[in-house]
């Protein structure tokens, strides 16, 4: 397999202005006729190049014409995955006649069944599974689409637009036809077929126009609905309220699926859903897979704008749509609920996961400059990174002016597939600021250091901040350049006031701090005392930020910062640091010892009844053992798993009152609702009782059976289950085992147990999670399932991580097992190898065989790209 390069792209040397297709849907084959009304693009500097269809080695082609002849076997070419066509005239039609096997694609690629029905996924190169195509996003034709299939078994069939013809065949099979009066590129094509109840509604947009709302699931799921409905208007009413952007046809339709690669797809009307991201009942879901829910309804919904309506010229800008959508349906989610523990949560996200992608061997720009499969590509990076660059754009330009520059983008690119230089351009020109420099965090990849020291005078009152940046090389870019970093920040005094300051003949609170060389040093004036600064609020940019807090300035920042998201960043630095001595002393095999900082500032915060509780909730979890994984170098998985328990037992034993009471306060009856207010107390709640169980006392014990029994709602069932497990308490196997009876019939809620199951640490934690792959609910070829058993054994330190390898070489075994099979899981599966460097040495050894042994097989692109790039 090899690389192809973003300075190489070229326009497309034809176009299809209509595309008409016709599906005769069938178990055993389908068969799939195309029509491709086209033409020699004029732009093109390539008049009398030959036409090359892309297609797929599970393609079968039947018959080609051009205009009424068909063409005689010398006329055309099938290479490998192409179809050429050597001569054609500058405009005609092209006619395909081609066969394919839906329900022997497991790649869950193109069209495929998932239970009794038909369904495709097409990003970004699905659609040449279904027929030849130029399947580049840059060619975007209007489609319309005929079904043809037997009505007793499919009474539903659905594809993009409208429908707008419904017959019978000869045969008495029925005919549907609809039409997208929608230019589109062939990755937002959609269809599906199958015996599906459906739940209406209606939305009425600011121009007064009726959109009909549709979503449709098996019909056993149909009652599980209602969260995403609402999520889906409030949606649609947010877009108009904050962008001004409008629904465009009279009808949305959603479909749920239980087997899917992604979490959702935003086709043109026809968003396919991934069921787990769709599907809500109080009962069987938690509160964080209802804010999961709301979050991607909105972000495929908002992708009708950014990604469709205006779309991508090519894969490279991906983060073109990706990142500008994360940042919309962020900033939905904030509105919704509260702006604060969203942002906590998205950046604790984005420096565990984000942040260790861009350190290890896949580390790329947000945009990409090559790569062997665009799958891969569907990263942390591209996503997350991308949406914090648009943040940037939006701290950068201001709320007002980030408006006119996104309805200057919308209104210039509609209709078009564009660059990510195209939305900086609409940015500049709407607002007059220059982002020349600012354009480099597309093309470099990494994380900056941003250093900081500083120092304060007190006979001038003036104090300088000196900032440095650095960011170290990534595979194929040795040397970096310096980025434009916007730094939020203010100070505090020691009192912990806010404390003014003059910066450049301005004064206030706060400041926007423009960090654009490697090293650069600011003054601020009229300070009246020597300051605590409060740096990076908000997470102004994802960046790396060292400073040598005192403890006791990290208290004072915890509990005085006027920025929430500062108080909290304060916290966790505590308790960063807390936990890295003590996994120095695991790793040297001495006896740890607690410092009384973090404890002191926990009992404050359990005290201190006017905070919100989320953010009591969210400072009090600790950092994750992936997120102290990002930060060590090398990797000891048992030091720190030790260190964490070690400093949780601790914590819980000194404050265990505190921790009793919080329970008990915030552990309140009331009718179940995913409200922000509920959610605090329950997350509140569940996290003092994670801490209480681990002082074994009966009382904690017998409140956390209690609640797994007659809890009414997953949340609280399931917290007490996972803490039962997590925290290896005598009737977690009991409690797991009555779990499964519970919910044998709900498959959403047998994936959260599988996962759990298989994250349980235990002595032959390897064979359990053997066993859980034998077991009846499990199913290799449901994604959901592997991402839950696979997933969970990833997060199982004495499993995954045992000293003789084992666990690596059962992930390699599945690796092996699912390469050919479903591709683009199996690549997603080598991330927890892909960090083999950054483990210690013994374990980093194993790790690295275990890639070896992979390279050794005959891989699909996917797999080959990821095992290559991570032995380099
Ligand atoms: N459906 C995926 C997403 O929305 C890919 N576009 O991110
Ligand atoms: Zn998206």
């Amino acid at each position: 397999p090899s690389a192809i390069y973003l300075k190489d792209y070229q326009v497309p040397p034809y176009l299809i202005d209509k595309t008409e297709l016709t599906f005769d849907l069938d178990e055993a084959t389908t068969v799939v006729t195309s029509r491709l009304h086209m033409r020699r693009n004029p732009e093109s500097t390539q008049q009398n190049a030959p036409l090359v269809l892309d297609g797929g080695e599970d393609v079968k082609l039947i018959g080609v014409a051009v205009g009424d002849c068909a063409l005689p076997a010398e006329a055309y070419r099938v290479n490998e995955d192409k179809l050429v066509i050597d001569s054609t005239p500058d405009a005609f039609v092209l006619t395909c006649e081609t066969l394919i096997e839906p329900q022997n694609n497991t790649s869950l690629e193109g069209l495929y069944r998932s239970s009794s029905m038909f369904c495709t996924q097409c990003e970004a190169e699905g659609f040449r599974h279904i027929t030849y195509y130029l399947d580049r996003p840059d060619v975007m034709s209007v489609f319309t689409t005929t079904i043809i299939a037997d009505e007793t078994r499919y009474p539903v069939m659905l594809s993009n637009g409208n429908e707008v013809e419904r017959g019978k065949t000869e045969e008495g099979k029925t005919v549907v036809v609809w039409h997208d009066p929608f230019p589109k590129p062939a990755y937002l094509f959609a269809l599906v077929a199958g015996d599906l109840a459906v739940k209406e509604d209606v939305f009425l947009t600011q121009s007064q126009r009726e959109v009909a709302l549709k979503i449709f699931t098996e019909s056993h799921n149909i009652d599980k609905v209602d969260y995403a409905m609402e999520a889906l208007k409030r949606s649609m009413r947010w877009d108009e309220e904050t962008y001004g952007r409008e629904y465009d046809l009279d009808i949305f339709m959603i479909v749920a699926v239980d087997d899917f690669n992604m979490g959702a797809m935003e086709n043109k009307g026809l968003n396919i859903f991934n069921s787990s991201c769709l599907l809500a009942s109080p009962k069987t879901t938690t509160d964080d897979n209802f804010l999961r829910v709301e979050a991607i309804v909105a972000h495929e919904y908002f992708h009708n704008w950014s990604g469709n309506r205006v779309t991508c010229r090519d894969w490279f800008q991906l983060s073109l749509k990706e990142g500008f959508t994360v940042f919309r349906d962020q900033s939905f989610s904030a509105d919704m609920h509260s702006d604060t523990v969203k942002r906590v949560e998205d950046v604790s996200f984005l420096k565990t996961a984000q942040f260790a992608e861009d350190a290890g061997p896949m580390a790329h720009p947000v945009r990409p400059a090559s790569f062997i499969e665009i799958s891969n590509f569907y990263t942390l990076t591209v996503y997350e990174k991308g949406s914090e660059i648009v943040r940037m754009i939006h701290t950068l330009l201001g709320e007002e002016k980030f408006r006119a520059g996104s309805d200057l983008y919308f209104e210039r690119h509609d209709g078009q597939a564009v660059t990510c230089d195209d939305f900086v351009a609409a940015m500049e020109d709407a607002s007059s600021i220059d982002l020349t420099q600012f354009r480099d965090w597309y093309s470099q990849a990494g994380t900056p250091i941003v250093t900081v020291t500083d120092s304060y005078d007190e006979s001038t009152k003036t104090y300088q901040l000196t900032m440095t940046q650095e960011t170290l090389p990534t595979p194929g870019q040795d040397s970096k350049v310096a980025l434009h970093i916007p730094v939020r920040m203010g100070l505090l005094s020691q009192e912990g006031d806010l404390l003014p300051s003059s910066l450049d003949g301005t004064v206030s609170d706060e400041h926007v701090l423009h960090l654009t060389d490697f090293e650069q040093t600011m003054t601020f004036e009229n300070v009246s005392s020597r300051p605590v600064p409060s740096l990076l609020r908000g997470f102004s940019a994802p960046v790396k930020l060292r400073y040598e807090y005192s403890a006791q300035d990290l208290l004072l920042l915890m509990s005085s910062d006027a920025d929430g998201f500062n108080r909290w960043s304060a916290a966790q630095q505590l308790a960063v640091n807390e936990l890295t001595q003590l996994i120095n002393q695991a790793i040297q095999g001495q006896a740890l010892s607690v410092d009384s900082t973090l404890v002191d500032g926990f009992r404050a915060l359990l005290n201190d009844g006017s905070l919100d509780p989320a953010m009591v909730a969210l400072i009090l979890a600790l950092p994750s053992q992936a997120y102290l994984s990002e930060l060590a170098n090398p990797i000891y998985p048992a030091a720190i798993k030790q260190a964490r328990q070690h400093l949780k037992k601790q914590l819980a034993n000194t404050l265990s009152e505190e921790f009793e009471r919080t329970y008990h306060e915030h552990n309140m009856a009331v009718d179940y609702q995913a409200t922000a207010e509920q959610i605090a107390h329950r997350s509140l709640k569940n996290t003092a009782l994670s801490y209480w169980v681990e002082t074994g006392t009966e009382a904690a014990i017998a409140a956390l059976t209690k609640q797994y029994e007659t809890a009414d709602n997953m949340t609280d069932q399931f917290s007490a289950l996972s803490i039962a497990v997590h925290g290896q308490l005598s009737n977690a196997g009991d409690l797991l085992a009555s779990f499964y009876q519970q919910w044998q019939n709900e498959p959403l809620v047998v994936n959260k147990w599988l996962a759990l199951s298989a994250g349980q640490e235990q002595d032959n934690a390897l064979q359990h999670v053997q066993s859980l792959m034998a077991h009846p609910a499990f199913d290799l070829k449901n994604p959901n399932k592997v991402r839950s058993v696979l997933g969970g054994f990833g997060q199982n330190v004495s499993g995954f991580h045992n000293a003789d390898g084992s666990g690596y070489r059962f992930l390699a075994d599945q690796i092996i097992l699912l390469n050919k099979r479903n591709p683009q899981i199996a690549s997603r599966l080598c991330t927890p190898l892909t960090r083999w460097k950054k483990l210690e040495p013994t374990l980093s050894a194993l790790m690295k065989a275990e890639l070896e042994r992979i390279l050794a097989e005959d891989l699909s692109k996917d797999v080959y790209e990821v095992i290559t790039k991570s032995l380099n």
